[in-house]
């Protein structure tokens, strides 16, 4: 079954630097130096021009009605498992072409954005309790990618599809992965999303679990942008759990826990110190905020020292405002040249790194491989798509871009460009200092295969993973419970119990999944903590924080439901 992740596409086109130089000189549309299979691709979508214009056909696989040579398309098909079909999957999609559609990207017709196309089709796969990633899903996709009366007509449609679309089952979970909740190629086309396993949201409350709209939507997402070359960190898999990744790629943003709403969304802008280039983990500045997120998101950082709470981490609004922590644990935010790692999150283990290095974001809509072409022509066309932007489409992407401004701050000196991490910089392109390395020649080496899936996403995170964080949530809970109530031991006992050792304990009901439960008793309790007389005397201060802490599990629960 290979033969579609392995056919070979060859740009037989030769682009010096000159003619693409004269091209955006002279104002003509530079974008015509994409192509697919030596066609002209005047959108830089991977689909050539005379696929996408009526009678808008390749290899007799007809694209929906809607494709326009004009204008970026991405084209997915989705089948599922039965019991994985409820129709929540479409709310999920509307939800990503909404995000796809006002994409801070650029096409030649003048507007921004991509249509995304998402053909759900197939809903009747016989369910499999595990599928083995890659032999049994592969044999999913033989069978089931094309439509019924597609794979009826057309031989080896999977094959011929495979060059236009790409294609994803929702299955029920990963044979060796329990938990996780995907798994892709990275680049290339297929991926699966598997959100069966006990734990995730039921959606149809039919006893079998299959994901909520957000998890469905923010997985595809998610793994889709592996399909696009989008990486944990962006244009590397390390180090994850970046708090300055503004993605649905962070591990972190991807599903709600250690941030009280998910980030389902690929990144636009630069995460940084609100006051420099980038976040720099030998040298932090505690009164300093972080700025680059959409607006209202409310981002994490962790370090593996220090005790601020819950669980070594903190929540912060990315928008300026300062977020205090206390990266050397002094007792005060006043620190400007901090040496911390903040990339450790206590209860997921995916994020453990103690490296103090400067950590970047990344624009994640310019840097997507609409096809997987050599590397020299991603950088060629991800300049081009820079310098259009820049100058016919400023204000188009203005709504969407609030954080431009903050970017373009002539007060910040220009980055290090010989830091050769710096290419992964927060420059904006049109800093003098700040310059893709090179535009390269193009080649027309036939040996270069395009197309082809050239790796698999990293592990995922798994529904073990998010319940860890929930479970930590309501440990802090009960160590506040614990400080702040020390004269009452029968009541801080029987809170405890209802929080951690009884057999209906929040944490035990949390770990049997019965979510609705613990958020039940959570609430009860919050009731208890607040009325404050039935739990002895306690401060109104150490009252706030039991219950804003009480609130952020509950938020958490509902998440998951
Ligand atoms: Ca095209
Ligand atoms: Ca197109
Ligand atoms: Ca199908
Ligand atoms: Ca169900
Ligand atoms: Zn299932
Ligand atoms: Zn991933």
């Amino acid at each position: 079954m290979n033969s579609h992740r392995t056919a070979a596409f060859f740009l037989l086109m030769v682009l010096s630097t000159s003619a693409l130089m004269a091209g955006l000189l002279s104002g003509q549309k530079a974008y015509s130096a994409c192509f697919r299979n030596g066609l002209p691709d005047a959108d830089c979508d991977g689909l050539a021009d005379v696929w996408e214009k009526p009678p808008r056909q390749y290899l007799g696989i007809n694209l929906p009605s809607t494709v326009n040579w004009q204008h970026k398309d991405i084209l997915v098909e989705i089948d599922a498992m039965v019991s994985h079909a409820n129709s929540n999957v479409n709310s999920a999609i509307d939800l990503l072409k909404n995000k796809f559609a006002t994409a801070p990207v650029v096409n030649p017709d003048g507007l921004i954005g991509i249509n995304l196309h998402v053909l759900f089709d197939d809903k009747n796969i016989t369910h499999d309790s595990c599928t083995d990633m890659w032999t049994e899903f592969n044999a999913l996709v033989d069978d089931w990618f094309g439509t019924a009366s597609e794979r009826a007509s057309i031989p080896d449609v999977a094959t011929k599809k495979a060059d236009i679309y790409h294609y994803s089952t929702l299955v029920h979970s990963i044979c060796g992965f329990t938990g996780t909740s995907g798994m892709a190629q990275q680049p290339g086309i297929l991926f699966a999303v598997s959100l069966g396993d006990a734990g995730w949201a039921d959606s149809d409350s039919d006893g079998h679990p299959d994901g909520n709209t957000n998890q469905k939507a923010a997985t595809i997402m998610h793994e889709l942008g592996h399909n696009l070359n989008l990486k944990h960190g962006g244009s590397a898999n390390t180090p994850p759990c970046k708090p300055n990744y503004f993605s649905v790629m962070n591990p972190i943003y991807q599903f709600s826990g250690f941030v009280p709403q998910p980030l389902i969304d690929y990144s636009n802008v630069f995460g940084r110190d609100s006051q420099s280039h980038t976040i720099d983990e030998r040298n932090l500045h505690e009164p300093h905020g972080i700025v680059g997120a959409p607006p209202g998101f409310i981002g994490a950082v962790g370090t593996s020292i220090g005790p601020p709470p819950p669980n070594h981490y903190r929540n912060f609004v990315a928008d300026g405002s300062p977020i205090n922590y206390d990266w050397v644990s002094d007792s005060d935010t006043t620190e400007l040249t901090v040496a911390n790692a903040i990339k450790f999150f206590t209860g997921y283990d995916s994020c453990t790194d103690s490296i103090k290095a400067p950590i970047f974001g990344y624009k994640d809509w310019a840097g997507i491989k609409y096809w997987d072409p050599p590397e020299d022509l991603e950088r060629l066309s991800n300049l081009i798509q820079f310098q259009f932007l820049e100058t016919n489409t400023v204000s188009a992407q203005g709504a969407n871009n609030s954080q431009a401004n903050l970017l373009d701050d002539p007060s910040l000196s220009p980055c290090d460009l010989t830091d050769p991490k710096c290419q992964d910089s927060p420059c904006d392109p049109n800093e003098a200092n700040c310059k893709f390395k090179a535009i390269y020649n193009v080649t027309d080496d036939p040996t270069i295969e395009v197309g082809n899936s050239s790796g698999v996403s990293d592990p995922e995170v798994s529904i073990n993973d998010i319940k860890n964080i929930s479970k930590s949530k309501i440990l802090y809970i009960d160590s506040l419970i614990n400080a702040n109530l020390t004269n009452n031991t029968q009541i801080v006992n029987s809170l405890h119990k209802e929080l951690v050792n009884n057999s209906d304990s929040v944490i035990n009901l949390i770990q049997s999944n019965s979510y609705n439960n613990a958020t039940l008793k959570l609430l009860k309790l919050g009731s208890l903590i607040e009325t404050g007389s039935e739990v002895g005397i306690m401060e109104s201060q150490q009252k706030y924080l039991i219950l804003r802490a009480t609130e952020d599990a509950i938020n958490m629960l509902r998440n998951m439901m």
